[in-house]
Order: C-alpha cells, then structure tokens, then sequence
C-alpha cells in the first residue's frame, strides 16, 4: 500500500501532524492508500512556497505555460486506461464513466493550453485625444483549490488548468475520499515540466484542512466545488477576510416529460440522468416532471428499464450501478427513503441497501411515484441514485415546479414541440438547459455552473474559465504629452 506525504515546494513532505487517513475502494474496502493529514502550519509552508513559485510563473510567457499544458495532455492520453481503472477503485463508478471523466481532463487541459495564445484583453477608444485604452487579463497570486471526490479528475483539472495557463499558482486539497486521482494529476504536471511549487498539496478533512485552507491569509481566492452548506460557509469567511471565491454548489435537476415527448427517449435520458454515476453528480436528474397525459406508460417503461439495472463493482463490464462513496452517503440516502414515505410519496422501486456479494456501499436504484413538489425529496440534493416523478398537467405548471427549488445548476424537456422548447429555455431558472437529451453531458467549451443556491455568479470551463482565475487590469496609456484630463477636457 502506498503512502503520501504532503507535496509542498516540489517535494514529499512529513505533515506536521501525526495523522494519517486511509483512501478506501467502496466496492471492496481495500485500502487503496494511506495519507498525511496536514497541519495549518503545513498550509502556511504550503502557501510560502506557491508565492515563491509564483514569482517565474506568472512571469513565464502564457505560450511557454501552456505548453506544460499540452504535454499533460499528452501524458494523459497515454495513461487514459490506467487512470480510469484506477478510479473505478478509488471512487466505484463504472470504467466507461471514469473513462469519461480522465477524458474530460485531458478536454479542459488542451482547452486550457489554447488559451495561452488567446487570453483575449479588449482594446477601445478614449475620449481624449492621443491616448490608447486597453485590459489585460493578470493573474490573481495564489489561489486555494477545494474539490469534491465525485468527478476526480475532470473537476480538479477543470480548476487546475485554467488557473495555471493564467499564471497562478495554487494549494490544493482534494477530496479525502479520492485523493489519488488528483496526485496523479500533479504527477502528469511535474512530468510534463511544471515548476516545483506551483501547485502543492495539502490533504485532509474539510474541517480542518479545508478551514485552514480558506483562513490563510496569503491566499487570495478559493475555488470551490461542493456542497450548499460548506459553500455558504466559506462565501461569509471570504467576504470577511474580502477574498474572491468562486463557488459550484448543489443540483435538483429537473427533466420535464411533456404529453409529446419520444418517451423511450426520456426514458434512456432519465436513467442515465438519474442512475449514472450512482445519482452523486451534481447534474443528476433527481426530479422528474411529467405530463399526466404520459405518466403512467412513462412510469411503466422507467420501471422496466430500472429493474434490470445491474448493481456491482465498477470494474465488472456487466455493471450498470456502482457503490455509492462511503457509509455517511449510503445513511444519507437511506435516511431520505424514509422522509419521502413519511411525507406521503410513493416508493415504486428500490430504497434499500443491497449487497451484489461485495463488502461495499451499495444502493437499490429508486423511483418515487405522485411526489408532491414541496416535499423534501422533491427540494433536498440526495447525491444518490433516487429520482423523484412529480405529475403536472401542463407546460406552465412544469416550470414552475421546475423552478421551485433553491438550485437552478442543470435541467431538461423531452418534448417534439418548438415553441415549447424554446419557452423552457428562456423561463427555466438554470446554467444549464438540454433539450431531448440528459441533464448530465456538459462540454468544456461551454461555461458550467448554476443560478440561486447552486453558486455566486461565476461559471468554469468555457470562456468563462479564464475570468475565474485573473483579474482584469484597465490600462490608459496617454502619449499626448499634456495633462489631459477625462470627464472635464
Ligand atoms: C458534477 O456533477 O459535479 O455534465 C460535474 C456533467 C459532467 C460534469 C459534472 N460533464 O455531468
């Protein structure tokens, strides 16, 4: 079993704490790995070091920075296969989904190289003569990453890359859970020519790392993906110490079903909405809103295709459902069974721990039926493979329910309809809107996140991934050689 330290400065590190934590396979409990829990000194060192690195970094030419990038991606490509094994072991979701998810990093980092001739600046007129205005995009110093075990490559890469084209430097803890994923991230950096220092490493419980993370005073923004509540936390901390944070929070993603949908078609998008990645996405179709005139041949094909799904250990190529992350997640998802039947839904399918002969987390893929749309299974993330069908009786009632939510991050309409299409796209309080298709599948050329609960205003991936991590300078460059004065000459 493998051992980590802490990469601090380029280096593995002893933490200054005497902790360690284990990194567990949820479909076997093997103990994948063993980990030093770091120490708030430890992120002071940590920070020391991503400000010294800072200094070439950021003064190395966004060309020559990206080129680190493609070769990342390049190494990337090469281990693809070894990548998505290994975190089908570490997180439990089935191969071809990590497979997706090693691709969506090496998507974002070549996305993220181009970027290093483009960081586009505008250039614009003056009001005076003899005078050139233009922005430029500048790094923000060092940046602090906190990221969630559910995606562990793509959304570490998703910060790491545009943040490092831009010329940042970083400390990062991952999450405890899939630790391993991100270290052989900065691995395929360091290999790929990153200098010692600007990215470090710190791992650790959210309590205490992450905190401590989020408390030091040398770094100048937080990037953050995970839940509402942690996410409001760490808003007010940052507001009090005035630092910028970008935050990707929860999901209650909705796919509305209208009477004229291709209903097998909705069928395939809501279970692999639903049940794909075992629900713990934060674009999983958790809410399904369908049109009385479909609901119940919907509900009966939905039924059918659920039935049969095959629980088991990620790596099996007969799995369709793996484990779910750990024991707290499967007590969660446990503890909404109960809450949707006391609040008077009804449970059509699963909604039981099961045991496919292996030790680990695993979850019965589960439908609630006549779920009313205040309840709390219909308003709460489950991060687990339960999906709600709340009935309507038209288009203007569907967004409503489907707005009645304090997320807006994805959602969906499976309908054959134009005008009812285009009407969902303008009124669905969302990031996200698909139309006859899933409500998970983002691409990194299209800027990701969400409205209300699910974040402050900022988006990752696509153009917007550079402006999470630079800070616009307005330059005036006045070259009459007088006093020239704005708003008065
Ligand atoms: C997440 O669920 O945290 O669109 C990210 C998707 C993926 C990204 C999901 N490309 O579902």
């Amino acid at each position: 079993m493998q051992e980590y330290k802490l990469f601090i400065g380029g280096e593995w590190t002893d933490s200054a704490t005497d902790k360690t934590f284990y990194d567990i396979n949820p479909a076997t409990l093997d103990t994948l790995a063993s980990l030093q829990v770091a120490g708030k000194d430890d992120v002071d060192r940590a920070v020391e070091a991503a400000w010294e690195a800072f200094k070439t970094w950021s003064e190395t030419p966004p060309p020559k920075r990206a080129m680190v990038l493609f070769r990342a991606a390049r190494i990337l490509e090469e281990r693809k296969e070894e990548l998505a094994v290994l975190m089908t072991q570490e997180m439990g979701k089935v191969l071809p989904e990590t497979r997706g998810d090693v691709q969506e990093a090496i998507d974002i980092t070549l996305y993220a190289a181009g970027e290093g001739r483009r960081m586009l600046g505008e250039t614009t007129t003056s009001e005076l003569k003899d005078k050139f205005c233009m922005t430029v995009l500048q790094p923000i110093g060092v940046i602090g990453v906190i990221t969630p075990w559910n995606f562990p490559m793509a959304i570490p890469a998703w910060k790491l890359m545009p943040a490092l084209v831009a010329g940042n430097s970083i400390v990062m803890k991952p999450a405890s859970d899939t630790p391993l994923l991100t270290i052989k991230l900065v691995e395929v950096l360091m290999e790929a020519g990153l200098s010692p220092g600007v990215i470090n490493l710190v791992f650790g419980p959210g309590e205490t790392v992450g905190k401590a993370v989020v408390h030091q005073p040398e770094i100048r923004a937080i990037s953050f993906t995970g839940s509402l509540e942690t996410g409001k936390w760490i808003m007010g901390e940052c507001a009090k110490a005035m630092k910028r944070v970008s935050l990707e929070l929860g999901g209650k993603n909705p796919i509305i079903i209208m009477g004229d949908a291709d209903i097998d078609l909705a069928v395939d998008g809501v279970l692999w909405g639903a049940f794909g990645t075992t629900g713990q996405r934060c674009t999983a179709a958790s809410r399904v809103i369908v049109h009385e005139e479909v609901k119940d041949e919907f509900t009966k094909r939905l039924l059918g295709r659920t039935q049969v799904l095959r629980i088991g250990n990620g790596l099996d190529p007969k799995t369709d459902v793996g484990p779910v992350i750990n024991e707290s997640q499967l007590s969660k998802i446990e503890k909404y069974i109960h809450i949707g039947q006391n609040e008077g839904a009804n449970l059509l399918t699963g909604g039981k721990i099961t045991n496919p002969g292996l030790p680990g987390f695993f979850f019965e893929p589960t439908i609630f039926t006549d779920v009313g749309p205040d309840m709390r299974i219909a308003q709460e993330e489950i991060f687990g493979p339960v999906v709600s069908l709340i009935p309507v009786s038209g288009l203007d009632e569907a967004i409503e329910v489907a707005n009645n939510t304090s997320y807006g991050l994805s959602s969906s309409i499976y309908t054959r309809d134009i005008s009812s299409a285009f009407r969902a796209i303008k009124k669905i309080e969302a990031g996200i809107t698909y139309i006859n298709s899933s409500t998970i599948g983002a691409e990194v050329h299209l800027s990701f996140g969400g409205v209300k609960g699910t974040g402050n205003g900022f988006r990752e991936a696509g153009t917007d991934a550079i402006k999470e991590f630079t800070e616009v300078k307005a330059v005036y460059f006045d070259y009459s050689g007088k006093l020239q004065k704005a708003q008065i000459d």
